[in-house]
């Protein structure tokens, strides 16, 4: 009985499982993400709705994504882009904010923020907010936010 025609298929299905392994670790450009929050703040309402802001910092060599965030504070916490159509900004549903390798991403008013919907009870400025964030790859984080007032978010934007 000769054995090696039975051997060369369990090679090759070795190999394919190491490259699936390589794959599901390093992400797109072959390293690991390496996330840091700062600057998070939620500006103060007496609606339903609040918008939230961080910047997330990448130092890794490997992408991400912020992928939605919960609060129990609010019923649901969505990602919005802000777009401009015809000469008006609108916000806009997302599913993923990217987390390109060894880059920046500032969620700030104009642009891109958590919206924190069905909220329990008005957000007053001085208040703190645990907000739980997700992310593609990394472990989600829990940070506690400060409700500001909404001079204070317009002192965010940059120039
Ligand atoms: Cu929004």
């Amino acid at each position: 009985v000769n054995p090696s025609p039975r051997r060369a298929p369990v090679a090759i299905l070795a190999v394919g499982l190491l490259s699936l392994l390589a794959g599901a670790c390093g992400g797109g450009s072959g390293g690991v993400a390496d996330l840091e929050l700062s600057n998070a703040a939620i500006g103060e309402t007496s609606s339903s709705i609040a918008a939230m802001y961080l910047t997330v910092a990448n130092r890794g060599a490997g992408d991400d994504a912020l992928v939605g965030a919960t609060c129990e504070c609010a019923g649901e916490v969505t990602l919005h882009v802000t777009e401009e159509d015809g000469g008006l900004s609108k916000m806009v549903g997302t599913d993923r904010l990217e987390l390109g390798a060894d880059s920046t991403v500032e969620l700030q008013p104009a642009g891109s923020h958590l919206m924190l919907e069905r909220l329990e009870a008005p957000l007053v400025a001085g208040d703190t907010v645990t907000v739980v964030v997700a992310f593609e790859r990394s472990p989600q984080m829990t940070l506690e936010v400060p409700v500001v007032g909404l001079a204070s978010l317009a002192e965010r934007v940059g120039p």
